[in-house]
């Protein structure tokens, strides 16, 4: 690499990013540095899962009924640790907790921000080395400084977001964040131990020709969405060829394809989840916010994900994410069939 070429760490960019805002503090700047701490010391985990016994179940199931793998509290601990002694976040909601986290120490009392995430989405995988990631959501309080947070600063919709992202342990390890001014991607460099700036200014692409779904779900969905699915298959398009469809399992990998290469990634109601799989507050919005400022779209199906007023912290709702085009059409579908029986 060329040792002339300038590389910008996160740190230099959030920094850069913060002195176009004059009354700006710095502590959203230092909260995703904290972020990004935490996901490295994840990240040194995951690389050398397999070789430690850090693989396989725990042993215990989450609030959503899910097994926990042993990586997946290793992720969730080392986030809430870190953002504990951040003096930029008043408290966290995870995947992995039942209930919000508030911390009482003076400094936290006295922080601007809460954090949601799923810890480590998609663990699933982690057995069979396909990527997984952590996502993120980070909202201003709306309760009062100097006390502890309360469940209302969790309860916010996705439109009240401040910045949401999420880092992806795949081929790379990169964190992809979003404020309401842009989407930025940054690569770790673990020579340096730094994410630099390596997708500037992301954007998705608006007509896509990937559909990702779990189609073993088909039996179950309602007409309008087995009437899509067939549009995807079908070669009569404007495009003169079948949709590709590409399906990870894991909604950071399929979701940051969907970004870079446009399409649309769908987790539908079906006849057992009328409210689909994934959760609002640390699946759904972080991934909606971030689209929207990548000009692509979020909808529930019936409205956008981020419009959605949250009533509990581990709500579910269904999602179909990705260029604009392809989420149209999809809606198209769904609101013209007339579903029979
Ligand atoms: P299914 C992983 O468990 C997850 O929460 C998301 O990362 C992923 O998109 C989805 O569930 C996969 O669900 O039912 O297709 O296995």
């Amino acid at each position: 690499m060329n040792p002339k070429r300038k590389l910008i760490t996160l740190d230099e960019f959030t920094i850069q990013e913060t002195r176009q805002f004059p009354n700006a503090t710095g502590e959203l700047s230092a909260l995703l540095r904290d972020i990004g701490l935490a996901c490295k010391i994840i990240n040194k985990q995951v690389l050398k899962a397999g070789l430690v016994d850090i693989l396989g179940k725990h042993g215990a199931t989450n609030v959503q009924g899910e097994e926990q793998m042993k990586l997946d509290i290793f992720a969730n601990e080392t986030l809430i640790s870190v953002l504990q002694n951040s003096a930029d976040c008043a408290g966290i909601a995870s995947e992995e907790n039942d209930n919000a986290v508030c911390f009482d120490d003076e400094y936290s009392a006295n922080s601007k921000y809460v954090v949601l995430f799923d810890p480590l989405d998609g663990s699933s995988n982690i057995d069979v080395n396909a990527p997984i990631g952590t996502i993120f959501s980070i909202y201003r309080r709306v309760s009062p400084l100097g006390q502890p947070c309360t469940m209302e600063d969790f309860l916010q919709p996705g439109n009240k977001l401040m910045a949401a992202g999420y880092v992806i342990y795949g081929s790379s390890t990169m964190m992809v964040y979003a404020t309401k001014l842009s989407v930025n991607g940054f690569t770790l460099e673990p020579s340096i131990g730094e994410f630099c700036l390596s997708h500037p200014n992301l954007k998705c692409p608006e007509k896509g020709k990937i559909y990702s779904i779990n189609q073993g779900n088909t039996c179950k969905y309602d007409d309008g969405m087995k009437a899509f699915l067939n549009y995807c298959m079908e070669s009569n398009k404007e495009e003169g060829r079948p949709y590709s469809h590409r399906y990870i399992g894991s909604m950071v990998a399929d979701m940051h394809r969907t970004l870079i290469k446009g399409g649309i990634f769908m987790y539908p109601a079906d006849k057992s989840n009328a409210n689909g799989k994934l959760r609002l507050q640390y699946e759904c919005n972080p991934m909606a916010f971030l689209m929207a400022a990548a000009n692509g779209l979020a909808s529930t199906g019936t409205g956008n994900v981020l419009d959605v007023v949250p009533t509990e912290l581990h709500q579910r709702v269904p999602i179909y994410i990705g260029s604009k085009n392809l989420v149209e059409k999809a809606l198209e579908f769904k609101h013209s069939a007339v579903n029979v029986g």
